[in-house]
């Protein structure tokens, strides 16, 4: 059975509480929640971590590589601002998936520019929580492929 990551970056610990609009109504918890039942359904397991911390979230990257087989990652603003991440993504060579609520490039431009996507599987955006699910599916099959 894969073990997989569920990494959520700065601010996303605030979903449901604010920015319906933008990020829909469920919270961070609920997303979580319905991430691990779609987990299960693949017969994948997933551990989920949230951090507002750059370094927390380089250091959870690494702690994977000894026990997990893939990453699917909302790295919320630091998806637009941060080498240390590529750098821990590149480093450790686990696929990874590139998840985002909104979509992005609908959005300010400075959220059009990504470090991760470049040595993604791939990135899904504007899905709202159903894009953790084609996420998921995607790892699933990359994995038995
Ligand atoms: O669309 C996404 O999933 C984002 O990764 C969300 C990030 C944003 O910086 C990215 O450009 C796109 C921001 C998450 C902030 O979440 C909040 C939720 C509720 C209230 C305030 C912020």
């Amino acid at each position: 059975m894969s073990q997989i990551l569920l990494l959520h970056g700065p601010n996303l610990n605030l979903l449901g509480e604010r920015e319906p609009g933008i990020y829909g109504d469920l919270s961070l918890a609920g997303i979580e929640s319905a991430a691990k039942t779609k987990a299960e359904s693949l017969a994948m397991t997933l551990r989920c971590l949230q951090s507002n911390s750059e370094g927390a979230l380089v250091d959870a990257i690494h702690a994977a590589r000894h026990d997990c087989q893939g990453v699917v990652i909302n790295a919320g603003a630091y998806t637009h601002t941060s080498v240390a991440l590529h750098d821990a993504l590149r480093g450790t060579r686990l696929p990874f998936i590139e998840v985002h609520l909104s979509n992005v490039y609908a959005r300010e431009a400075f959220r059009h520019k990504s470090y991760l996507s470049a040595i993604a599987i791939g990135v899904i955006c504007g899905f709202g929580p159903q894009g953790y699910d084609f996420a998921l599916e995607a790892l699933a099959k990359h994995l038995q492929s």
